[in-house]
């Protein structure tokens, strides 16, 4: 291998496998770049026409024996990228046991949602300003068990995205209409970053995220938790945090989870609505007037909106509730069409949440 790190860490099984393919794929053409830019050098050199050359030398018809070296040399060498680009590929691509348990991963213009069998999820917003990403801006999306395989199904709301964990060699497209799996087995526990590799849009780049993958133990204290507690508490908060709630003990956690239900009861339905908000819509709709890829939602509500088609709306709340739900029924002079729908993302109850928020930006 390179006396650099080119790579991250070879953090699933099959990480050495991708690697092999690649390192071959590229030694080999790097031994050709050589040879065949020395040979180009001297030949320039050597067989240069000089003064004296006024004719052409007699012609060479063939030379059977140097054609049938640089034919079989390199029949071999594809033999050999074939073997390991293609023992690379079938592991990536069959699990060499079933899975533990599959996730089902969303993207959208800009983030993740993660939905365990039970009904866990875990939603990624955007980071959306200037300033440059630091390891901190990379939440968690999905837990895994370390030394199981985790099968992901994948998808899309809108525009074609790419789930891509580095460490894990694992890359695949998530594609709207579609589903597509992928799977891997993280080799112990760690945090590894994923990445949206197929550009998607503005915010393309700024839509990281992180896998988590847990000592057994915590995984199954982790998959325990019940849904409900887990969808209304845990799935909103910090890594440490959740790191925090999974080492406590099961009375622990039972007191804990009381009292941020209670803590939660305590919200309005529009300080709700603000926290989804924050992480689903405000990558294109400011709360301050300013412009973006969706109008603004300063005074949004009770206002009259104009339509593409010439058309004028009261932005009351069914109106509201169609825009989140079917968007292109009634886009807005001056915008494109490219809210995705909510539909089947957010609930009735998580919809009005988010109306009440809007009706408080007057
Ligand atoms: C990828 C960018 C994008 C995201 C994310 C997005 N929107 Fe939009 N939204 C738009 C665009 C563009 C329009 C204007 C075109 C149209 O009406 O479809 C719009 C229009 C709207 C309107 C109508 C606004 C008006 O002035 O009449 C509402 C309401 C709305 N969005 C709500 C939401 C909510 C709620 C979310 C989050 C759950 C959200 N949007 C997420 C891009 C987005
Ligand atoms: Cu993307």
């Amino acid at each position: 291998m390179l006396p650099i790190a080119l790579l991250p860490e070879r953090g699933s099984t099959y990480a050495l496998n991708v690697d092999t393919a690649f390192w071959i794929i590229f030694y080999l053409s790097l031994v050709f770049f050589v040879i065949i830019n020395v040979a180009l050098i001297v030949f320039i050199i050597k067989y240069r026409r000089k003064p004296e050359d006024e004719e052409p030398g007699a012609p060479i018809s063939h030379n059977t024996k140097l054609e049938i070296i640089w034919t079989i040399i390199p029949t071999i060498l594809l033999f050999v990228i074939f073997w390991f680009g293609y023992r690379a590929y079938a592991k990536v691509k069959w699990p060499d046991k079933k899975p533990r348990l599959e996730i089902k991963i969303t993207a959208r213009q800009w983030g993740w949602t993660a939905e365990y069998p039970d009904g866990k999820k875990i939603i990624t917003g955007t980071i959306k300003d200037n300033r440059a990403i630091t390891e901190k801006d990379f939440p968690p999306i999905i837990f895994v068990p370390a030394g199981e395989p985790v099968q992901l199904l994948l998808t899309s709301t809108d525009v074609i995205h790419s789930f891509y964990v580095p460490a894990f060699r694992s890359k695949y497209d998530a594609i709207p209409g579609r589903y597509t799996k992928i799977w891997f087995q993280a080799k112990k526990p760690g945090e590894y970053p994923v990445f949206c590799t197929e550009y998607c849009g503005k915010w393309h780049s700024r839509m990281p995220a992180k896998v988590i993958a847990l000592p057994p133990k915590k995984f199954d204290r982790f998959i325990n938790i019940p849904v409900d507690k887990f969808n209304s508490t845990l799935a909103n908060m910090p890594l440490d945090s959740i790191y925090a709630v999974l080492n406590l003990s099961d009375k622990e956690f039972e007191e804990w989870s009381g009292a941020q239900e209670k803590l939660l009861a305590s919200l309005t339905p529009a300080e709700r609505g603000k926290l989804l908000a924050q992480k689903l819509c405000v990558s294109c709709h400011s709360l301050d007037g300013s412009p973006g890829i969706g109008p603004t939602w300063k005074g949004l509500f009770g206002h009259e909106v104009e339509l593409a088609d010439g058309r004028k709306v009261v932005a009351d709340e069914n109106y509201l509730r169609e825009s989140i739900l079917d968007p292109q029924a009634k886009v807005v002079k001056g915008f494109q069409p490219v809210m995705p729908s909510f539909q089947g993302q957010l609930t009735e109850e998580q919809i009005m949440d988010i109306i009440e928020f809007i009706k408080t930006l007057k």
